[in-house]
């Protein structure tokens, strides 16, 4: 009956929806009610400068982030983080290989939802993205230096990493919670309808080293088998706390789209992590097993490692009173989302009429006063009046998301009725709406996230393009919208379309960034184990069966470019030293057949691919990137003889010839 309840409720609000979607007079084609002159210029990059935005943007099933300048919607870089990538070599590479390991082995796809910027007292820094892979639990960073996924961690005991990864105010966590409530890893064969006794909800606090970035799991919290879906940490008076947001408290384990949308209320979980941290410098956390990757970048010897730890500690609240506290949020919660003061915790019910608003100030006293509805598990839950601030009633169908600007505005991302609610926090009032093409999921503040939002712009991230775009066959782009919000009532300015499912994205002002951008690498500092760093140090060793070719690219030859001795049987790796010490002067590498990638060459950089020769014959390679005006001179051979013939190893570049024998003897 409440099922039903909902259905009709959403009907009606359907309808008004679709009375303020109608245009009003003056708004034009592209849905914004600035003619088409004035949205392009406020959109124009003139050729030759540079947008004010770096926006990274999440792939999503792609399992990259990409770059984009604001406000023109350019892409820039590809990043890629999970997925093998064939343009740089990344997964393909000898190098980059072990960053996709994982305690199952080489995986090398992953679905990323949410990039999170590094944050310094709340405000964006500049350091590091951090980015989820939903499906194979794991977090990554990437440098905003180097543009580049410099580590990657598994998450054991989860399944499903989606409310992942949130920063804490100055960014000593990256928190990440299981979206699926899965037994533990240890955990083997039980029935799936024992639910309820053995299926937990892990949450993860992955520390941060504040110098290297370096990410280590510091704990985990054991609590009850619900999902988590979304989370924010605390800022100002709530810093030390995080807060989830969950569904499926009803856990259910089958037809979750009825099942779990029984109960009026699910929760908002209010995890206060300095609490944690006492516990657990108090000895109350506990080893537990937990095997997972640690996958780590060394920017001197331009190669990853890949270690396995088999335990985790872990928290559990049974014995950590006053840490864990259920706040009820009505009907499935997506987005729960901390507003820029710290004072205010917005949860956005998927199926929910309003979008409830909790005042950290009243959860406090309420907890204080134990003003408490029982408990779930062992946590107690809030009383919901108790830690309410209030309610924005009607604000549109299917809340998702709520971002903030400076001005002490919310914007909420509204799925079903497609539009962007434009409200005020304070005295939860609705001051404009706008629609999205079409069916919005994230939207994206310029620093809406942080305590200090860079404002300006709100892009909408949405799930459907229909009619926006040229089509392309039965799969349409995705895309983005970007609005202008610096005055009263937002306005559509640009679609630009998206590489992959973008979900979530962060802009940060380009001046955080661009200043600090690595250019090359400094030869002398090279310390991979297979560098060359001068053509003089070019060779080619045999061990056993394996041949180690320590190369150099320069414009514009390889050293050595003919190679002679290798044999069927043999295993070739082509260490390639970049000598350019240019900016974006990168070689590339391929040799003919490989069945790999090419690999991409940074000046100063070593990469390896390795090739496995197949047949008897001469077999070209050449540089793939159009480095210089004799880039097609950037060529070589190697010639493949029988298994068992006596040709000698040798290699030459120009006149320079030289055998193994020749070099030994010198
Ligand atoms: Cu709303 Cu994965 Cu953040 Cu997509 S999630 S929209
Ligand atoms: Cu080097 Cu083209």
């Amino acid at each position: 009956m409440k099922f039903k309840y909902i259905l009709e409720g959403t009907l009606g609000l359907a309808i008004a929806a679709s009375v303020f979607s109608c245009k009003p007079s003056g708004q034009g084609a592209a849905g914004g009610n600035l003619i088409a002159g004035d949205a392009a210029q406020k959109v124009y990059v003139a050729p030759g400068t540079h947008d004010e935005f770096y926006n990274i943007v999440s792939g999503g099933f792609n399992g990259q982030v990409s770059i984009v300048g604001l406000p023109s919607g350019r892409t820039l870089k590809i990043i890629p983080v999970f997925s093998q990538n064939g343009e740089n070599g990344w997964g393909y590479s000898e190098e980059t290989k072990p960053m996709l390991n994982t305690s199952n082995g080489f995986i090398p796809w992953d679905d990323a939802h949410h990039p999170a910027l590094s944050i310094t007292n709340g405000e964006h820094d500049g350091r590091w993205a951090f980015i989820n892979g939903n499906n194979t639990p794991r977090i990554a960073r990437i440098s905003l230096s180097t543009f580049k996924t410099e580590e990657i961690i598994e998450l054991p005991n989860s399944a499903g990493n989606h409310s992942s990864p949130f920063i804490t105010f100055n960014t000593e966590y990256a928190v990440a919670g299981t979206r699926f409530a899965v037994p533990p890893d240890n955990v083997g064969d039980v029935p799936i309808d024992s639910y309820k006794q053995n299926f937990k909800g892990y949450l993860s606090f992955v520390s941060i080293d504040k110098e290297t970035g370096k990410m280590a799991i510091k704990f985990q919290l054991k609590t009850p088998g619900i999902d988590y879906d979304l989370a924010r940490g605390g800022k100002g008076p709530s810093k030390d706390w995080i807060f989830f947001s969950s569904y499926n408290t009803e856990q259910a384990n089958t037809l979750l789209e009825v099942n779990a949308s029984q109960k009026d209320k699910d929760f908002i979980l209010a995890i206060n992590w300095k609490k944690a941290e006492e516990y657990l410098a108090a000895g109350k956390g506990k080893m537990a097993p937990g095997k997972h990757a640690h996958n780590y970048w060394n920017e001197e010897t331009h190669s990853a490692t890949s270690e396995i730890i088999n335990e985790v500690m872990t928290l559990d609240p049974a014995d950590c009173p006053d840490m864990l506290y259920f706040i009820p949020c009505p009907k499935s919660p997506h987005g729960c989302d901390v507003d820029p003061t710290g004072k205010y915790i917005i949860g956005s019910g998927k199926l929910a009429a309003v979008v409830p608003v909790f005042s950290f100030e009243k959860l406090q006293k309420a907890i204080k006063d134990k003003n408490f509805d029982g408990e779930f598990e062992g946590i107690p839950v809030v009383n919901y009046d108790a830690a309410l601030y209030g309610e924005l009633q009607k604000p549109g169908l299917g809340p998702l998301h709520t971002e903030f600007d400076a001005n002490g505005n919310a914007y909420t991302s509204m799925f079903v009725s497609s539009e962007i609610v434009k409200w005020n926090i304070e005295n939860l009032e609705v001051l404009d709406r706008v629609p999205t093409y079409y069916s919005i999921g994230h939207l994206s503040v310029p620093g809406g996230p942080t305590t200090k939002p860079h404002g300006k712009y709100v892009i909408a991230y949405n799930k459907i393009t229909k009619d926006r775009y040229l089509p392309t066959g039965p799969e349409l782009t995705h895309s983005a919208q970007l609005y202008d919000i610096s005055g009263d009532k937002m306005k559509l300015l640009l679609d630009f379309p998206t590489i992959g499912e973008p979900h979530y994205a962060e802009a940060i002002p380009a001046a955080l960034i661009k200043d600090n951008i690595k250019k090359i690498y400094e030869l002398e500092k090279n310390g991979h184990p297979y560098a060359a760093k001068g053509e003089k140090e070019t060779r080619v060793e045999r061990k056993g069966k394996e041949v180690h070719v320590y190369m150099t690219s320069s414009r514009s030859h390889f050293a050595p470019d003919n190679i002679e001795g290798v044999k069927l049987g043999d295993v070739v790796y082509f260490h390639v030293t970049n000598l350019e010490q240019d900016w974006d002067v990168p070689h590339g590498f391929a040799i003919r057949k490989a069945n790999n990638a090419e690999i991409l060459v940074m000046p100063g950089e070593t990469a390896t691919l390795k090739w496995v020769p197949e047949k008897v014959g001469i077999v070209p390679f050449y540089c793939t990137d159009f480095c210089s005006a004799l880039h097609q001179e950037m060529q070589g051979y190697i010639r493949v003889s029988p298994a068992g013939s006596n040709v000698p190893l040798a290699w030459h570049v120009g006149k320079s010839a030289m055998t193994q024998v020749e070099n030994k003897a010198k």
